[in-house]
């Protein structure tokens, strides 16, 4: 059985959760609170983050390393394209991802501009998505998975809204029509 180091709020372990039910993993979930983390869970992870996935005495920390896990334990249903240019690029955006993060953070801390660097990467995301309506041009998967936890936030928490951005409104709501994303949604609603 596998077992998740988990906390809700996070949208690092929403990838791990959404990559899970797409699958169909059952697996145990540890709820770690983020404010007061055990003093174990740095030996699980050095970092002391969460996500971290365990199955027996092996563990794996890092969302986007979890997520390339469970792809190629659980290769049904494929969330990586077969052809190879459009897995390089889904590995292209979860790779930088940081820069979509940055200023979402940077939003949530009320720091200024923040506003205007994230509508710019939703401006980003607008662009790839007009063109063929998933991240790696081909098909929903790990690409789309890697974004959507802080698109919902965004929405949900920071009050972001896409208007300016139909194919990102699109998306998100053809994401949502999964159970796995409606899920997650729920999630973040809660919180
Ligand atoms: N690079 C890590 C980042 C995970 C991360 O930042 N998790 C946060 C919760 S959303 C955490 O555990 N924060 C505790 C801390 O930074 O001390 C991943 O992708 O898994």
């Amino acid at each position: 059985m596998l077992t998740l180091y988990d906390a809700p709020r996070c949208p690092y372990c929403a990838r791990a959760r959404i990559v899970l039910a797409e699958k169909g993993v059952e697996y145990e979930t540890v709820e770690i609170d983020l404010n007061d983390r055990p003093r174990w869970i740095y030996e699980k992870n050095s970092t002391g983050r969460v996500p971290v996935l365990e199955e027996g005495a092996w563990v794996l920390p890092e969302s986007a390393v979890i997520m390339e896990y469970l792809e190629e334990r659980y290769p049904d249903p494929a969330l990586l394209a077969a052809d190879a240019a459009a897995r390089a690029l889904a590995r292209l955006w979860i790779f930088r991802h940081d820069e979509f993060t940055s200023p979402y953070y940077a939003l949530r801390r009320g720091e200024d501009g923040a506003a205007q660097r994230f509508d710019e990467q939703l401006a980003r995301l607008e662009g790839a998505l007009a063109r063929s309506g998933w991240l790696d041009g081909v098909q929903y998967g790990l690409a789309d998975i890697a974004y959507v936890p802080w698109l919902l936030r965004a929405r949900e928490s920071l009050g972001v809204t896409f208007d300016a951005h139909p194919a990102v409104a699109g998306w998100l709501e053809r994401l949502v029509e999964r159970p796995a994303i409606a899920a997650e949604a729920s999630v973040v609603a809660a919180l």
